[in-house]
């Protein structure tokens, strides 16, 4: 089967460091499709990068052959809905894979993430995610997201403090790593504290190994089902749904190919 990892920022260096880990996991047999976002933040630390992420992981969707299933590798998991609007293929995004994971191999977690500002952004998906019962806190440790790949930044020893402070005062059993460039750490840390340490780019593909294995496809019927066929003005008018998705059974047009 076929995995595409789309890393919603345009580093490439971490899309790489991501199938790293994802290839670690991936059972013979799968094969790790990695996508970098061509246009958008070099980094996504905010409800902007956030938003704007969104077209650049459409296109990856939408563009090539189409995969088995995919997993958008940003821990805010920008457009995660969206993105099972436009295909039936399962799409997974790597927070709420690393939750759902944490909650099979401990009754409690802490995630820690990067900057404070994207600590928000994780606490609103602890909630979406129905998650508030598992998650004792989210982190912040104010590393960068570049950073993390900056020898001279101390990423690894700030990020290892912190999670050391959150077995110490959240009382947590697992910890879920907030942050897609942080998906070599997991074995450094693991071996340090003795707890499971949850990357959700691994936690990702081994469940979209799962749902593709028991055949299951996104629903059609409700609101993941193909967007109304309508329309866009402007910039966007090429991803209007009415040229991507015509309204001529729309479920057998699995994919376009149109944009570019
Ligand atoms: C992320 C992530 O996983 N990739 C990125 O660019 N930003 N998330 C985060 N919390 O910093």
């Amino acid at each position: 089967m076929q995995i595409k990892l789309i890393n919603p920022n345009t580093t490439a260096s971490m899309t790489e460091l991501m199938g790293s880990a994802a290839r670690a996991v991936a059972a013979q047999g799968t094969e790790i499709v990695l996508a970098t976002s061509r246009s958008g933040a070099v980094s996504i630390e905010g409800h902007y990068d956030e938003a704007l992420s969104v077209l650049g992981t459409i296109d990856q969707i939408l563009e090539g052959n189409p995969a088995d299933a995919y997993v958008i590798g940003c821990f805010g998991d920008p457009g995660l809905l969206a993105a099972r609007e436009i295909t039936a293929a399962p799409v997974l995004g790597i927070a709420e894979c690393a939750m759902h994971a944490a909650t099979f191999v401990a009754t409690s977690f802490s995630i820690v993430t990067t900057l404070e500002r994207t600590r928000i952004i994780s606490e609103q998906l602890v909630r979406n995610y129905g998650m508030e019962r598992h998650c004792r806190r989210v982190r912040a440790t104010d590393v960068a997201v570049l950073d993390l790949e900056e020898p001279e930044s101390c990423a690894r020893a700030i990020i290892l403090g912190e999670c050391e402070e959150a077995l110490r005062t959240d009382k947590s059993e697992a910890i879920v790593l907030g942050c897609a460039g942080m998906a070599d750490l997991a074995k450094y840390l693991e071996e340090r504290l003795g707890v499971p340490v949850i990357d959700g780019v691994a936690a990702s593909v081994k469940f979209a190994e799962a749902l593709v294995g028991m055949r299951l496809r996104t629903s059609k019927i409700g609101d993941l089902a193909y967007p109304l066929p309508k329309p866009y003005l402007g910039k966007l008018s090429a991803y209007a749904p009415a040229r991507l998705f015509p309204a001529t059974a729309p479920q057998q047009t699995e994919r376009l190919a149109i944009l570019g």
